[in-house]
């Protein structure tokens, strides 16, 4: 076994379905993980169970709104009626760009709600059993923008800022319980989210030229961090960020 060995270890996904919460999920898997895909949509979700079996990973499916109360006690519970929950990442989240002068309150509690508040309704869900194991890993999809805003970005910003902070919050009440929760902090990926940016020769361009590694990220190379981060190696690591991101945070 080595420190990065995830074998005989669960892990539930939420927003994996698709994006970077798939390639976390596959990063997972193929380090022995047994993975539970999360999404609304079954038969999405469904195919992307599919694709992983046929890659010889251990992949089971559970669709449930992560935005709802309801949905998410019913939806972990039956994940957990399947067995223990040792691995929980936090990566649901959408984007909406608008100005905050043209924002309206309803996208803004969209995205709060898709990007913050499921983040506390799962790991509310999942937390308890974790402790009454004895530990546990919970892992939060985080964003360059939880450090820097971007224009047209702030519902996106302030969730990813929020969710920062919540790793934090996390850490401080459930570290002394021996989870471990911290975040990853992907910089610009080419991921179904970013299409229109990638697309845009001129923002891509600027991408490239504020990235030190020159490059886009893609969403392959999250998993490693999400691999240590749910893997023994990082057990004395709690309330930090990994920013996955080039270089972009490190240079003006
Ligand atoms: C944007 C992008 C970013 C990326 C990513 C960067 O509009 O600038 O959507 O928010 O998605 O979050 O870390
Ligand atoms: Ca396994």
């Amino acid at each position: 076994m080595t420190l990065f060995d995830l074998t005989g270890r669960r892990a539930l996904i939420t927003g994996s379905s698709s994006g970077i919460g798939l390639e976390l999920a596959r990063g997972l898997a193929r380090h022995g993980a047994d993975v539970v895909l999360n999404g609304r949509n079954a038969d999405k979700l469904e195919a992307a169970v599919t694709t992983l079996r046929a890659e010889g990973l251990n992949a089971a499916a559970a669709a449930f709104d992560v935005t709802e109360a309801a949905a998410v006690q019913a939806g972990v519970a039956a994940v957990l009626d399947a067995g223990p929950i040792d691995i929980l990442v936090n990566n649901a989240g959408i984007q909406r760009r608008v100005s905050l002068l043209d924002l309206t309150l309803e996208v803004w509690d969209e995205v709060l709600k898709n990007n913050l508040t499921s983040a506390l309704l799962v790991s509310k869900a999942v937390a308890p059993q974790m402790i009454a194991r004895g530990g546990g890993k919970i892992i939060c999809t985080l964003s360059l923008m939880s450090e820097l805003g971007r224009r047209t970005t702030g519902p996106y910003t302030a969730s990813k800022g929020g969710l920062k902070m919540l790793v934090k919050a996390m850490c401080a009440e459930w570290a002394e319980h021996n989870l471990q929760i911290n975040g990853i902090g992907p910089g610009y990926f080419e991921t179904e989210m970013t299409v229109p940016l990638v697309q845009d020769e001129q923002f891509s361009g600027w991408v490239r030229s504020r990235t030190p590694a020159g490059r886009w990220g893609q969403p392959a190379e999250l998993a490693g961090a999400a691999v240590f981060l749910a893997s023994s190696a990082s057990d004395f690591v709690n309330g930090q960020i990994i920013y996955v991101d080039g270089g972009m945070l490190a240079v003006l």
